[in-house]
């Protein structure tokens, strides 16, 4: 979840998260909570670390669950220099495939 949530996120916020499990299993996150700055303030999903973004968030809609192509995910958030909002928090689920 987004810094210091359930309260605002602090302004020109950095934050990463690096999510592994093991070769079988593929990630699954489910939004619970989303509210972020439109445009401004970004939830940036990648395959990987240094990889390719396959999604760049941000606004007030809760968006669809997001499954990983393997069996990592590398996320970013980052907030620019004015106006916060409450942010976000997801529940990471490992599949079986
Ligand atoms: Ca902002």
């Amino acid at each position: 979840m987004s810094t210091n949530y359930p309260a605002a996120y602090p302004n020109n916020d950095v934050q990463s998260w690096s999510l592994a499990v093991d070769n079988n299993y593929r990630l699954v996150l489910k939004f619970k909570a989303f509210n972020m700055e439109s445009n401004c303030d970004f939830l940036k999903i990648y395959d990987r670390q240094d990889g390719i973004q396959l999604y760049s968030l941000t606004g007030y809609l809760i968006p669809d669950d997001i499954w990983s192509n393997a069996n990592y995910l590398f996320i970013t958030f980052t907030s620019d220099d004015s106006s916060t909002s409450l942010g976000f928090s997801i529940d990471v689920y490992m599949i079986h495939t």
